[in-house]
């Protein structure tokens, strides 16, 4: 690690104010240069250590710019993770406030929910969906604490990827029940189309998304817990938001979810 404790505790607090007071703020790599991998976990993981220690509840985690349409619209090239809490938690149909936010983007997503623990190294799409519960169709509301969406991959990872609220909701189905990769997508903002995909967007299979996951924190001497509930990544581009817009997504087989922006 390149940063020493106190750094990344400054650094954790400064994000996650900044993520509960609504301000922007520009990437930490700005000040510090030599950041590395561990040290932009080591960041989140303060953060959820800040979050946790008043009370909150971890319900699930998150892959993120799993998809070629994420990754070409944020210029970066590899897949990122983080964490979800219940105040992150939207009601099937609920409203997110707008003026808690910066600059909310919203994006298509499968979620998985798991019955039995995922654990790396070695994981892959056939233990993901062994160890799935049932998957449903679900929306991220990404918001950047970086000013314009300006940042690099250390920095997106010490901000918890961008987490902010998602909702899951419609029709659970059993992973074996359907093939999450020819699934089609359809996100609608006020009624107009934004985003078209399919399930094979997210690195070929929304599974390899969970695995990757896994893997990853296998690394890091960590597990998915059973129960836990997992984004896989967006399927499409992200689509801004603003108040007064109603997002729905259809997923086929898997119903649909919406949310509104007030
Ligand atoms: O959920 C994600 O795809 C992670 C997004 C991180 C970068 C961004 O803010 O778009
Ligand atoms: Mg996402």
């Amino acid at each position: 690690m390149a940063l020493d404790k106190s750094t990344i505790a400054a650094l954790a607090e400064h994000l996650e104010n900044c993520e509960l007071q609504a301000r922007d703020t520009t990437k930490v790599t700005d000040e510090h240069p030599g950041m590395d991998w561990d040290d932009a976990y080591a960041v989140q993981d303060e953060i959820l250590r800040r979050k946790l220690s008043r009370g909150a509840r971890v319900v699930g985690l998150k892959a993120g710019l799993t998809s070629h349409a994420k990754m070409k619209q944020m210029s970066v090239e590899t897949p990122v993770f983080g964490f979800l809490v219940d105040s992150f938690s939207v009601a099937e149909g609920g409203t997110v406030q707008i003026k808690e936010l910066i600059h909310p983007k919203v994006e298509p997503e499968i979620a998985f929910v798991l019955k039995r623990p995922l654990k790396g190294p070695g994981c892959h799409i056939g233990a993901v969906l062994a160890a799935t519960d049932f998957v449903l169709p679900g929306i991220e509301v990404i918001d950047s604490r970086y000013r314009d969406f300006k940042f690099d991959l250390k920095s997106v990872v010490a901000d918890n990827t961008s987490a902010s609220r998602f909702v899951v909701g419609g029709r659970a189905m059993r992973p074996q029940e359907v093939d999450l990769r020819t699934l089609g997508v359809v996100m609608e903002k006020n009624g107009q189309m934004v985003a078209i995909g399919a399930g094979a967007a997210v690195l070929g299979h929304p599974a390899a998304a969970v695995a990757a996951l896994a893997n990853h924190l296998g690394r890091r001497g960590q597990e998915i817990p059973a129960g836990s509930v997992v984004l896989s990544g967006g399927v499409t581009e992200a689509a801004s938001v603003e108040a007064g817009d109603h997002v729905s997504l259809r997923i086929q087989h898997l119903g649909s979810v919406s949310l509104r922006f007030a």
